[in-house]
């Protein structure tokens, strides 16, 4: 699957503060292929019928049919769009957005995204089964940029990624994992990184050799180009504890000083990928540029343990013992707007009444298994994180702690989130390994609902008229989470 064409799709580029205004998804695939397209990150700040998350803001788009989508920039950096719709995300529906704007660092020349995917030789929807009954499948390959070379029973087909750069100047990368389930390791053999933005929030640079990044999460790098001359490898090495992948050591690029070099690299990882824990970057490097700090909770916010059961022999995950299951056909935002806000444990909703006020809640999981923890509309701040067990007298951050859309939760651990209760709208929160969202980690905040109106109203209807009308003439069973 492609978006015209291409893996990753065509960019989205736009300046801080503008009204992108329009973006056509005309869905062409066919039979029961419905899809949406979220914007990952983006505020949608009083737009939440613009998220594009079939089963919570929308109806899937049908075969042959259309929607268009209006956002407001407003923040700048690096982000993503990606299908929210089963596992098309990760067969390919995604690519970059750039949103310019001021940078906390310096850097020559903007060398745009460089999005780190893993792939396999069968589909992701093939792969479902296994990965509902017996665990996350061990995975084939991964990409840079939709690029990697692949040792076919002796044959090496493929191409790499490759990039070239002029001694003495420096650039910005803008590195997303676009992954289903590989946590990465990302560095270039003799250079560093110097790290300026986490997700679509600017922060005080810092320089390392090896950057951690879970799916979901983006960070903008710069590199100087200190070596003189010579080739590079660039590498992303999906990390053993939490990911399976049979290429693990030849996910790489190339970063060339002579465009017309055409060898391959003989320079060495750095020591750092050996340790393969999956982990956030450090939490004291992680500090916002302009900062901002949470005030205390209005009242107490909810405990959301993390849990793995089964259903019928199928994993499913739960967050607080509700594992999320909403029909496509009847989004969230539908069902406000037809005033109909009973919600049943597989709706999984928190309501937040409160008007700009601050929410603080505790993410936790008992188990051995970490997630990237993604929040739609909103920003949060991550006040405290540990591989521990979370018990209340643990020390909170509240002084410009890291904000960010994309969080880990430890294996064995927690971590506490604030944000503020400015928008409303249904959003989403999910583990962003595409497995476990298809298999219920999520969960939905119906954020101010009285304050939601109908705006988008006809929109959603004429969506979900032409879902429904295509429901009627295929067959079709939804085997996943809605999201
Ligand atoms: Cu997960």
């Amino acid at each position: 699957m492609a978006v015209n064409g291409t893996i990753p799709g065509p960019g989205i580029e736009c300046n801080w503060g503008d009204t992108v205004a329009v973006i056509h998804v005309t869905n062409s695939m066919t039979n029961g292929n419905g899809t949406g397209i979220h914007w990952h990150g983006i505020r949608q700040n009083w737009t939440n019928y613009e998220d594009g998350v079939p089963s919570v803001t929308q109806c899937p788009i049908a075969p042959g049919d259309s929607k268009t989508y209006t956002w407001r920039a407003t923040a700048y950096g690096s982000t993503w769009y990606h299908s929210h719709f089963s596992l098309q995300a990760w067969e390919g529906v995604f690519g970059p957005i750039t949103i310019h704007g001021p940078a906390s660092g310096n850097y020559d020349v903007d060398l745009g995204h460089l999005m780190l995917s893993d792939w396999s030789h069968q589909t992701s929807f093939e792969k479902y089964s296994f990965a509902q009954t017996q665990g996350p499948p061990t995975l084939d390959n991964g990409l840079l940029n939709g690029q990697n070379v692949w040792n076919n029973s002796g044959t090496i087909e493929g191409s790499r990624w490759e990039t070239n750069v002029s001694s003495g100047s420096s650039y910005r990368l803008r590195l997303t994992n676009t992954g289903i389930d590989t946590h990465y390791k990302f560095g270039i053999d003799n250079h560093t990184l110097t790290v300026i933005a986490m997700d679509l929030v600017p922060i005080v640079p810092y320089t390392t050799d090896v950057i951690d990044i879970n799916m979901g999460q983006r960070y903008d790098v710069v590199v100087n180009a200190d070596q003189g001359s010579g080739d590079y490898w660039v590498r992303a090495v999906p990390q053993s504890s939490c990911s399976s992948n049979n290429n693990t050591d030849d996910i790489r690029g190339i970063l060339r000083y002579d465009a017309s070099s055409t060898a391959d690299p003989t320079t060495a990882p750095y020591t750092k990928f050996n340790n393969t824990l999956c982990v956030d970057e450090p939490y004291a490097s992680l500090v916002p540029y302009m900062s901002d700090s949470p005030a205390s909770p209005s009242s107490g916010g909810d405990d959301l343990d993390v849990t793995v059961g089964a259903v019928n022999d199928l994993f499913k995950w739960y967050i607080s013992n509700k594992t999320y299951d909403v029909p496509w056909e009847n989004p969230t935002l539908l069902s406000i707007y037809n005033n109909d806000t009973t919600w049943t444990d597989s709706d999984h909703v928190v309501e937040l009444d409160q008007v700009n006020e601050y929410v603080y809640f505790v993410i936790e999981t008992s188990q051995g298994v970490p997630h990237p923890m993604h929040l739609h509309g909103h920003d949060f701040w991550i006040l405290a994180t540990g591989n521990t067990t979370y018990d209340s007298s643990v020390a909170l951050n509240t002084d410009n702690p890291p904000r960010r859309d994309t969080v880990t939760l430890p294996t064995i651990g927690y971590v506490v989130i604030a944000f503020l209760t400015d928008n409303p709208g249904a959003w989403l929160m999910h583990c962003h390994i595409g497995w476990h969202t298809s298999e219920g980690l999520a969960m939905q905040f119906v954020e101010r609902p009285s304050e939601i109106g109908t705006s988008g109203i006809d929109d959603l209807q004429s969506v979900c008229d032409a879902w429904d009308a295509h429901v009627e003439e295929a067959d079709i069973e939804q085997d996943d989470s809605g999201v």
